[in-house]
């Protein structure tokens, strides 16, 4: 009798024991698009498991590693099908988020942010800019963004070392602009006796534009900007622009401009050769180690926006927001654990736990604040950045502050970082983010691709040349780029920007 009462309790043990991955199996689901070459598996990736131990929310992880399976994934879902309970990595387009919230996959957060996502909510209070950016025009806030003020920009980088040889100071209006390029083509700063110098190099109309901000205005790549009273005008026909290339036609007429800026991409143009002779200028990009090798690109220095009749400004390349990183679905089962495990990602330590791991474990922190591998670089690019943390590859919900960006010990990036800080408090984007209804979006994409074909040819042969831009070719330019659809397009983007929530 004894022996049957022992062989209960073992097997009602055994049965108690296996709870735990009874419950397991009900796991939420986490599922997102995280692509190959990062190296990432989801199920293999150290981040996750802190992530367990810091919030106490574990999930089911579902990797995506192919970007159109995702695409196609995501396009699928329906409210009554079967759903993962959030999104991480999610590349939701603004598209997508509209189209999925509306079929009632995806929920409104804007309800939770307060009570469950308290660290996303200080940030929201205290940026509301940020809140609209990512608030659907019925006031709902179905997805998540990545937060970074030093979101990558195309700023300009002018070689120092040519200044200090042609002892020039750095140029802060269009016209000292000139005259330095005119130094820089003319006086061998180089110092190798040929004139070999390009002053500034650039890629297509897509670099040139912003030198827009030389003359006080910016635009996007639309085409457009918002004025101070909030309406939306067309910068392609503007008297602005006929001036703005006028003056960049006579840049190229005295070889100040890059000869093959038109038809050469950047990496073509790139200088790798750390004992190349330096021959540029000017150079744009987010660092100028993008187009330089790390022993030239120190003598770069990033050269302020110039000043226009006291009108200091420069176009911000993407904001300080990334929309469409997390979301939550209409299936979800724990919306609060959901959420703080969410949350996490928009305190510091979270932004050090996705970007660098743990604190003595992959990096470790002086007391001023410096933080620093642990690891070589090598071992930082086989391993860490593969398996202990996340924030390679498709974008992470997350925020981003200043200071970790500037608290990493690498000198040249600290500096590069330093300027860009400069460089974010006078930059603006030309036209905000948007959530175009699906008529609307359908619409550009019919009217633009031929507008802007049309459009930057026009505008490149006339900062060559190939065109003589006089009264009768303006007219004919703008005449063509209405012709094609502007005013309709300026109507929809005036529609989407009203559209914002105030
Ligand atoms: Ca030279």
């Amino acid at each position: 009798m004894r022996k049957v009462y022992v062989l209960l309790l073992a097997a009602l043990m055994a049965l108690l024991s296996c709870l735990p991955f009874a419950l397991a199996e009900e796991q939420m689901v986490l599922a997102g698009y995280d692509p190959q070459e990062t190296g990432h598996d989801w199920n293999n990736n150290l981040f996750f498991d802190r992530m367990v131990e810091k919030t106490g929310v574990s999930f089911e992880l579902r990797q995506f590693a192919d970007a159109e399976a995702w695409r196609l994934e995501k396009s699928g879902w329906q409210a009554d099908g079967e759903l993962p309970d959030a999104v991480f990595k999610a590349q939701l387009s603004s598209q997508e988020t509209l189209a999925l919230y509306e079929r009632g996959v995806l929920i409104d957060l804007k309800p939770y942010l307060q009570e469950h996502a308290p660290a996303f909510w200080a940030l929201m209070q205290e940026h509301p800019e940020w809140l609209r950016d990512i608030t659907l025009p019925d006031g709902a806030v179905a997805a998540l963004p990545l937060i970074d003020p030093l979101m990558s920009q195309n700023a300009m980088w002018i070689n120092t070392r040519w200044l200090r040889a042609l002892q020039l100071s750095t140029p802060t209006t269009a016209e000292e602009l000139a005259e330095v390029l005119r130094a820089f083509a003319t006086k061998d700063p180089n110092g190798n006796g040929r004139a070999d110098e390009v002053p500034i190099a650039f890629t297509g109309l897509w670099d040139l534009r912003f030198l827009q901000h030389a003359f006080g205005w910016i635009s996007n790549d639309y085409g457009v900007t918002v004025d101070g009273e909030g309406r939306v005008r067309d910068m392609l026909t503007s008297d602005e622009n006929r001036a703005f290339l006028t003056w960049l036609h006579d840049l190229w007429t005295e070889g100040l401009l890059d000869r093959t800026g038109f038809t050469l991409g950047s990496t073509s143009r790139a200088i790798t050769d750390s004992k190349a002779t330096p021959t540029y200028g000017i150079v744009f990009g987010p660092s100028p180690m993008n187009m330089l090798p790390s022993e030239m690109a120190g003598d770069y220095a990033l050269l302020m926006p110039l000043t226009s009749e006291g009108t200091q400004v420069y176009r911000s390349l993407l904001g300080e927001v990334r929309r469409g990183a997390f979301a939550v679905t209409s299936a979800c089962r724990d919306i609060p654990a959901v959420l703080r495990w969410v949350d996490y990602l928009y305190t510091e330590d979270g932004c050090f736990l996705a970007r660098s791991g743990l604190q003595g474990h992959e990096y470790e922190r002086l007391s001023d604040g410096t933080w620093y591998w642990l690891d070589s670089p090598e071992m930082v690019v086989d391993t860490v950045m593969k398996d202990m943390t996340i924030s390679d590859g498709t974008i992470i919900p997350g925020y981003t502050p200043v200071s970790y960006s500037l608290s990493f010990e690498d000198e040249a990036a600290k500096r590069v970082m330093t300027s860009l800080v400069s460089l974010a408090e006078i930059s603006r984007e030309a036209y905000p983010q948007v959530f175009l209804t699906a008529a609307q979006q359908a619409r550009v994409a019919e009217l633009w691709p031929a507008l802007t074909s049309y459009a930057e040819n026009a505008m490149a042969c006339f900062v060559t040349g190939d065109i003589a831009l006089t009264d009768e070719s303006w007219n004919a330019y703008t005449a063509r780029v209405r012709e094609l659809g502007m005013e309709e397009l300026v109507d929809i983007w005036q529609q989407a920007y009203d559209a914002r929530p105030q």
